[in-house]
């Protein structure tokens, strides 16, 4: 994680800390009045982190966030998805836990909203900051990976019984490719920016695949996958494990709506089995480290073998090879469209990204079959354990 003085991935923060008027924005939340040190935090694409810190240490620490409301236009319906998830987490968590670590904690405001909008028209949020813990942008460990298999799979067996009709789409289509698709062919036959002369082989063999990375989503039209309530954005790095490397916290809610468990598998595979990182310019530095997808999976089928159906095991390695090609497909379209959507920290970032992501999905491709026995392998295992247990 970028955090070297005022340089945060790369990016010179002076200007963003002093464009906000910080001492406004948190009178308007309901904590201990003082004088808070801001730094920028975290190396997220789409919001701004700022953690707040009073005196040495993190004891009595907050989390500040700017909502992208580029990305999300309804900031409501989005506070009010992270109320639900929150308060149907903490409503199911056990004596032997400690919720208040466990589980993200808005800070209201003043107003009791959980939000508040400057007079720029910025969205804020709190959350209490969960001291003692780290989040990985790169997994290096089977500890970590079956950690955060564990962590996701959890997830989904909690929120299996809350009402997805409480919930809106914070961002409409989200993972659905063919909807992705739709709009790289309409920034190519814009081309706003004039680039897409220069990535005629990176378009090419993202086209070749696009109809058969549909199967997901008509399997899902076709009743034959279920529509659970998924986090969409299973970036290992949002997670926090603890100094033992144990899952704590399972963290950025924007996007918790309905969808399938398969793109929650894929996202999280994509950042845990690449060797390398997600913008990686050098293609041969990016390998797939087996050991990591195994620990994932056993980690993620301990907490979800019990509900999972037979068509969401299939699924599982189709999200695996779905969602890099999918964040290829983003991050190309943003770069054709002009970096309008992430965060970019250099000119041609994007299509770097995307180049990255591509050569994931290669390599994934040509493994496809041993992930999938490494999937029924784990599933017979597990499932001979628990038979076993209750003999
Ligand atoms: P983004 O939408 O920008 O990805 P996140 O909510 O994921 O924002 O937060 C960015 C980073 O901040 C995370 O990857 C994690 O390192 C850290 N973080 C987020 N929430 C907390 C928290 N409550 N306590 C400690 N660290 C946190
Ligand atoms: C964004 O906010 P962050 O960095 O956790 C993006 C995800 C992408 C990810 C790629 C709302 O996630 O969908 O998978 O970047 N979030 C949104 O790193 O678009
Ligand atoms: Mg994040």
């Amino acid at each position: 994680m970028g955090l070297d003085n005022n340089k945060y991935e790369g990016i010179d923060m002076h200007d963003k800390i002093s464009t906000y008027n910080f001492k406004d924005i948190i009178a308007n939340f309901n904590i201990a009045p003082g004088d808070y040190d801001i730094e920028p935090f975290g190396s997220g694409h789409i919001n701004d982190t700022f953690l707040l810190t009073i005196g040495s240490g993190y004891d009595g620490a907050y989390l500040l966030q700017k909502i992208n409301h580029f990305v999300f236009k309804n900031v409501d319906g989005l506070m009010t998805n992270m109320l639900h998830v929150i308060n149907h987490l903490k409503g199911k968590a056990g004596t032997s836990g400690d919720p208040a670590k466990e589980i993200l904690t808005l800070v209201p405001c003043k107003d009791n909203k959980y939000y508040w909008q400057d007079d720029q028209g910025n969205y804020w949020r709190m959350t209490y900051f969960l001291k003692d813990t780290q989040s990985y942008d790169l997994v290096t460990t089977v500890k970590q990976a079956y950690q955060g298999g564990a962590a996701f799979g959890n997830f989904h067996w909690l929120l299996c019984d809350l009402d997805p009709a409480l919930l809106v789409d914070t961002i409409p289509d989200f993972l659905n490719i063919e909807k992705r698709l739709d709009n790289l062919q309409r920034a190519i036959e814009k081309d706003s920016v004039g680039v897409v002369k220069q990535v005629q082989p990176e378009l090419l063999y993202l086209l070749e695949y696009a109809s058969s990375m549909g199967e997901i989503s008509q399997l899902g039209r076709a009743g034959i996958l279920p529509l659970r309530i998924t986090h969409n954005d299973t970036k290992f790095n949002n997670i926090l494990l603890n100094q033992y490397d144990e899952v704590q916290c399972v963290i950025d809610l924007d996007t918790v709506m309905p969808g399938f468990v398969a793109y929650d598998f894929g996202d999280a595979i994509r950042s845990i089995i690449n060797t390398a990182a997600e913008d990686e310019k050098n293609l041969d530095a990016i390998q797939l480290n087996m050991p990591l997808f195994e620990a994932f999976v056993k980690g993620y089928l301990s907490k979800t073998v019990c509900f999972l159906t037979e068509q969401e095991l299939k699924s599982l390695v189709k999200g695996a090879l779905l969602l890099p090609y999918m964040q290829a497909v983003r991050f190309l379209t943003d770069y054709l469209e002009g970096d309008v959507y992430y965060k970019t920290h250099f000119p041609g970032h994007n299509l770097q990204r995307a180049r990255a992501q591509m050569q994931l999905f290669k390599m994934l491709e040509s493994k496809k079959d041993e992930l999938t026995n490494i999937v029924q392998q784990q599933w017979l295992l597990i499932k001979n354990d628990l038979k076993a247990l209750n003999a």
